[in-house]
């Protein structure tokens, strides 16, 4: 009795043996061995920093997949919005925004962009992809060139509460005086997303032009501060836009009761904003890059940059 049990205990053990070997010879050859790359993942990049303090991505060529990005994004089939100003005599930059636009943001995707100008009879005809359309926003003339840059937030806010809110996912607020040479794509989406001065990414943060006046609601002490984002380029989903440029435009609101001007006017604002409101995805300079400077070795690509311009030429005022 005793040794029939035992022929059968061991008859068991070797079963479960036999099972054991079965399955991880079937199974073992789908497991990814230690240290191997996810399917489709990008390179990576020590030379720059790709994570912020508060792990949010720091976005440069080399770290993302652009056709994993498209094929999670296309699978949602989502809207993005864009809006530019090209307000007096920066109606001549509007042309080839629209038409490097057209070649390098977000092709493939739902697009709808909005212009807002003074001049809406000399908005050039660009033809546009299907899915992708352009609706011009008429405003009045306004004489001073710092106003134009700060009322965007007010009709930026406008245009989220009044239109976009039934259809659109995301919202990119750019400058028009730039032009795209590069892909912009599904890896510049996120909740609030900031981009990265081009002229203090790698400059001490002590010497950041952050508005430092105690009075104006731009105000940063010093210390205070993480990046300087730029003025020219910034998004997100539609609800977090919302909510940046409702603040940014109600303290810029309030600073004008007070009779001052944030240094960088609605710039300011939106670094005194991101730095409370920390952004979920940032974006390097390769997404606002500007012409007048020499190519650092770190930009692989430069995908958005500002023209050359002669500022006492084509602004309203000095
Ligand atoms: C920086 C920022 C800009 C804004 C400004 C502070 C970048 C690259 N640029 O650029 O976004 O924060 O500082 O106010 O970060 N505009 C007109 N007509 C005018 C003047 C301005 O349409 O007569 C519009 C246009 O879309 C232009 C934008 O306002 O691109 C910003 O004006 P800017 O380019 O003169 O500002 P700038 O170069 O000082």
């Amino acid at each position: 009795m005793n040794l029939f049990l035992i022929k059968t205990g061991a008859g068991i053990l070797l079963l479960f043996l036999l099972l054991g070997m079965l399955y991880s010879s079937v199974w073992q050859p789908c497991r990814l061995p230690p240290g191997s790359p996810v399917p489709g993942a990008a390179p990576g990049r020590t030379d720059v920093q790709t994570l912020t303090p508060w792990l949010a991505p720091v976005v440069w060529e080399g770290t993302f997949d652009p056709v994993v990005l498209d094929s999670i994004y296309q699978a949602k089939n989502i809207t993005i919005a864009a809006t530019v100003f090209a307000q007096g005599k920066y109606i001549r930059f509007l042309k080839k925004f629209l038409e490097t636009m057209e070649q390098h943001f977000f092709t493939g995707f739902n697009v709808h962009v909005f212009v807002y100008t003074d001049q809406p009879n000399e908005v050039p005809h660009v033809k546009m992809a299907s899915g992708r359309q352009l609706t011009v926003k008429t405003v009045p003339t306004v004489n001073r060139w710092q106003d134009i840059s700060a009322s965007r937030m007010v009709l930026v806010l406008a245009l989220i509460e009044d239109e976009l809110h039934d259809y659109a996912d995301f919202i990119f607020c750019l400058d028009v005086d730039s032009q795209f040479h590069g892909r912009w794509g599904t890896e510049s989406l996120g909740d609030l997303v900031g981009v990265l001065h081009p002229g203090y990414y790698k400059v001490d943060r002590s010497a950041f032009p952050y508005e430092r006046r105690p009075i104006s609601k731009a105000y940063m002490a010093p210390g205070d501060g993480d990046f300087y984002y730029c003025g020219g380029a910034f998004g997100g989903l539609l609800q977090e836009v919302h909510r940046l440029t409702k603040t940014c435009s109600t303290n810029f609101g309030d600073d004008a009761t007070k009779g001052i001007e944030a240094a960088w006017q609605e710039e300011s604002h939106i670094n005194r904003y991101l730095w409370i409101n920390k952004p979920s995805k940032v974006l390097s300079p390769e997404y606002l890059w500007q012409d007048f400077k020499p190519r650092e070795p770190e930009l692989h690509i430069i995908r958005f940059s500002g023209v050359v311009k002669n500022y006492a030429e084509i602004r309203p005022n000095v």
